[in-house]
């Protein structure tokens, strides 16, 4: 993408309203704009990373063995009555009638729309396992949203719901999506840390949070350090697996680490004092499994091998993806700007033209742009003419990982400079080798 083509409105003014970094460079970087409160339009730059953590999230689901499909997100009250919940669930569900006068609201999860898929199409044990999955648009009419995206009333959400013949497979899929959500945060280049939790109107006993550690967190939480060093790495898993995944479980999950909900501070203080960690933290997504409580309500069973019939065992596994954007800005950024990892960022490497008409600069540059592009990678060329300290402000407050910085006197040496966004670090090479460099750092990613 030429910046000069591209629609970037960045802000040079902090905007007073955002109370958090990340707000206030999602802000500046154009990446979004507040229609109204709590609700987002999303501007290119910020849509592109939405689109990225999406694609992350598929792929990772997808390895899982998990069905992508897509609900509506305006439905019908009456199957929430049919589940006891549309009176229950308050003033956070947004109601409205349509013309004939009929109950309907926005959905603020989707238990009872997949439950009733179900319910319609599958009547047999043989059919099961089987974990359906959409990322859809949610409202939840908050009291308080706050923070840009990390607290909105609209909001991005991936919700997947497993059915199961028995309690034990369905605690098989809440190992897997526990699995399988470690890689998906570690390639956004994320550390979130599963804590047990409260299910609160989802429901349930068994319920596990990932949160990323972020001073700037809603919630507080209580951990042992010793947690922090554990990577999740490239390791090979077959979710099919239950003692693969039971073991990863079992890895990730048996040293303390709580949200306040679930504290207890007589067992948190057997810790070894030094290994005790009380600190703050941004939930990026709940697992839940909760046996036969939506399936008994709205009749979802199945035929066992004898003929009997019997509900079967759910769980609902949460993903907040538009609040990622926020909570990988809290956890990766400096006081220039946004320091995306590479497996999320927008374009892959900014191309900064010192001498925007400068035929040798300019050829260079026009060079760089082709091969990238070539090598299947996006590069950002600011060909604006404008100043250079403008254009390295732009590009430091977006964040690309890489830029390759382009001048005539450098060219007059066979010469541009790569510079790291994270270390602030730079050489000089000769274009093809700038270019190979960047590709390379992208291969594995
Ligand atoms: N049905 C279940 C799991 S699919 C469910 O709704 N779980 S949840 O309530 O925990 O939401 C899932 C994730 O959505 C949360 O972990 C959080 O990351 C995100 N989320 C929840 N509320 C908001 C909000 N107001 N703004 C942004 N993200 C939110």
């Amino acid at each position: 993408m030429r910046l000069s083509r591209y629609f970037l409105p960045v802000l040079k003014e902090t905007p007073a309203e955002a109370q958090i970094v990340s707000h206030r460079y999602m802000l500046r970087a154009g990446m979004i704009k507040q229609a109204s409160a709590g609700i987002y339009s999303w501007l290119p730059l910020g849509f592109k990373v939405l689109r990225k953590l999406e694609n992350i999230v598929h792929e990772e689901q997808v390895r899982a063995g998990h069905i992508p499909m897509l609900m509506p997100t305006l439905q019908s009250a009456d199957l929430w009555r049919e589940s006891g919940r549309y009176d229950g669930y308050g003033e956070e569900m947004l109601r409205m009638q349509d013309r004939h006068g009929r109950d309907m609201l926005f959905s603020p999860t989707a238990e009872e729309m997949f439950t009733d898929v179900f319910r319609s199409h599958v009547k047999s044990y043989k059919d099961l396992p089987l974990t359906l999955y959409q990322i859809q648009w949610k409202f939840r009419d908050e009291i308080r949203p706050r923070f840009g995206v990390m607290r909105g009333r609209e909001f991005l959400m991936k919700d997947g719901y497993n059915f199961d013949q028995s309690k034990e497979d369905a605690l098989h899929a809440y190992n897997r999506h526990l699995v399988s959500y470690l890689r998906t945060y570690e390639r956004m280049g994320l550390q979130a840390i599963p804590m047990r939790a409260d299910s609160g109107p989802i429901g349930g006993d068994y319920t596990h949070e990932f949160l990323v550690l972020a001073e700037t967190g809603e919630s507080e939480v209580f951990y042992d350090s010793e947690i922090t060093d554990l990577k999740f790495g490239d390791r090979e898993i077959d979710f099919d697996s239950v003692e693969q995944c039971q073991a990863v479980l079992e890895e990730f999950t048996s040293r303390y680490a709580r949200t306040d909900e679930t504290h207890d501070e007589a067992v948190f203080n057997a810790l070894p004092e030094e290994r005790r960690r009380v600190a703050r933290g941004i939930e990026v997504g709940q697992i839940f499994y909760f046996g036969t409580q939506y399936s008994e309500a709205l009749g979802a069973t199945v035929q066992t091998p004898d003929g009997t019939s019997v509900p079967v065992h759910m769980g609902s596994h949460g993903i907040g993806v538009s609040r990622l954007l926020g909570a990988i800005i809290e956890a990766s950024h400096d006081d220039k700007g946004i320091i995306w990892p590479e497996g999320v960022t927008p374009f892959h490497c900014g191309i900064v033209n010192l001498k925007q008409g400068d035929e040798a600069a300019d050829g260079a540059c026009e060079a760089l742009y082709g091969s990238l592009t070539a090598l299947g990678l996006e590069p950002l060329y600011d060909d604006r003419n404008e100043r250079a300290g403008g254009k390295f402000a732009t590009m430091d407050l977006i964040g690309l990982p890489w830029r390759i910085t382009v001048g005539p006197r450098g060219l007059k040496n066979g010469v541009v400079e790569l510079t790291c966004r994270r270390t602030g670090e730079s050489e000089e090479l000769p274009p093809e080798q700038a270019v190979a460099k960047v590709a390379e750092i992208y291969a594995g990613i």
